[in-house]
Formats: C-alpha cells, structure tokens, sequence
C-alpha cells in the first residue's frame, strides 16, 4: 500500500471593496471550494470593516475560510493569484481599493520567509478583519501563543460589522 499524506490545513483570508463587494466574496468562496486537491473546510460571515491604511476609499467586505488541500503552500498561493486575476483584480495603488484580495494566512502550522510568501502572515495579528472571521472558525488556533478570540478581543477599536448572511 502507499501512504499518501493527510491534507494541510489552511487559512485564507478574502477582501473586496469594489464592483459589489458581498458578490466577489461569495463568487471567490464558491471557487475556492473547487480549487484542486482541496476541499472547503469551513467559511466565515460576511463582515464590513473600515479600511486600514489609506481611508479615502470604500469599505471592504471581509471573511476567511480554511481549506484542506495536498497543495503545497506555494502551489496553493499560485492558486490565489489566478483566482485574483480570474476576478479581474483591479489594484489601483498600493494599500489602495481592489476587487479581490485572497491572503493565504497560515498553512498547517508552517512558519516560511521568502520574498513571495511569508508564513503566518505577517499582518495577521494587527487587523481585526482577519482575526475576527479567523475567530469564528477557529476560536482557539494560536498565534505564538495567544488565540485567534483574544487577539481579536484587543482590536476593537478597529471598526468591524457583522453582514445579514
Ligand atoms: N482594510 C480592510 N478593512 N480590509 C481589507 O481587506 C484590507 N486590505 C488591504 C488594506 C489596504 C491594507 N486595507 C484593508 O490590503
């Protein structure tokens, strides 16, 4: 017999805040369920965050959904940049508005640095619109020690709303 390794487990994180946003997530939440060699495990509410960084532009949608997958991380990132373009990602400036951002946020535990992708994501722990959908999905996931619920519980002053699903 041989031994075929269990999926990783992974989390990403998706943010539109154009050409109907609440559609560009549903529309990339239902593409990542058909990515190959993976399932979708679980997805997040909606929610409506104020931007972070340059705050002359609209508001974004925002949820996380993790995934099981035999892709490797780079493989699977790969993956996200041709959801993106598929989506007709607009990026107007950097930090700027764009249709659809998917982050790839944490594999299987795997810590990585490198110029394409570093893992956890480095701003995760900063912005509570990611780690309040991460929080509902994975209450007790640790980030260097500390849960996904109480790094979550120290960013509310980053203003943050559940959508009607
Ligand atoms: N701000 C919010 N609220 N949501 C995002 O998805 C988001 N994405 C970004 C920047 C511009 C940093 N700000 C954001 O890339």
């Amino acid at each position: 017999m041989i031994d075929v390794p269990p999926p990783a487990l992974a989390y990403i994180g998706l943010g539109s805040n154009l050409d109907t946003p609440r559609d560009q997530i549903r529309r990339a939440l239902a593409a990542l369920a058909r990515l190959p060699l993976s399932e979708l495990a679980a997805s997040s509410p909606l929610y409506a965050s104020s931007p972070v960084g340059p705050q002359d532009q609209p508001d974004f949608v925002n949820a996380v959904a993790a995934i099981r997958t035999r892709l490797s991380p780079l493989a699977l990132l790969d993956q996200l940049q041709v959801l993106e373009q598929r989506h007709r990602r607009v990026r107007l400036r950097r930090w700027g508005p764009r249709t659809l951002d998917l982050d790839l946020l944490w594999y299987a535990g795997v810590t990585l640095e490198t110029p394409r992708l570093r893992l956890p994501h480095p701003e995760m722990r900063r912005r509570r619109f990611v780690l309040e959908p991460l929080a509902e999905i994975a209450p007790n996931l640790e980030l260097d020690g500390e849960t996904t619920t109480l790094l979550a519980s120290r960013l509310t002053d980053q203003p943050l709303r559940r959508l009607d699903s």
